[in-house]
């Protein structure tokens, strides 16, 4: 069994985050997601619209996702590759190069591009200037 796993907040739930656990599932055949907690998020400098269960219970309804686990700082993902047997390391290509470190455990690191036009943060800015 190939298994995945990808990092993020995924507040406000969009397309282009399904369109990114999509095709990360097709890496493998289970895919895991490190959400970043809500405490995590404040070290981010994100404070996300819904807290941390709603936004699990949302990526759990998905049927890419396998499990759903807290990410809680940086520098879990080392461990975490262990502890859950990962081979492929997923994420966006806003990140390329900063995950790399991964491959010296003989992680396969994938960065895939991202989503044009959508983010949380203009989907937050674009209902602000509607007044809404
Ligand atoms: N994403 C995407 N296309 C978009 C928006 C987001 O492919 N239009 C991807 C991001 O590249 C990321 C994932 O969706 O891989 C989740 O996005 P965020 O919640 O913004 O993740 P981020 O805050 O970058 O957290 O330790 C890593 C961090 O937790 C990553």
């Amino acid at each position: 069994m190939k298994r995945v796993i990808t990092y993020g907040t995924f507040d406000l739930l969009h397309y282009g985050h399904i369109n990114l656990l999509r095709r990360a599932k097709k890496y493998g055949d289970y895919l895991i997601i490190a959400l970043s907690t809500d405490e995590f998020n404040e070290k981010k400098g994100k404070h996300s619209y819904f807290n941390y269960e709603k936004r699990k219970s949302l990526l759990e309804s998905i049927r890419y996702v396998d499990l759903v686990i807290p990410e809680k700082n940086w520098e879990q993902k080392v461990n975490d590759v262990k502890e859950y047997n990962i081979d492929t390391f997923v994420m966006g290509d806003d990140w390329k190069g900063k995950f790399d470190y991964l491959k010296k455990d003989g992680i396969d690191v994938v960065y895939l591009p991202r989503t044009p036009k959508v983010s949380t943060s203009k989907i937050k800015k674009d209902l602000k200037l509607q007044g809404k």
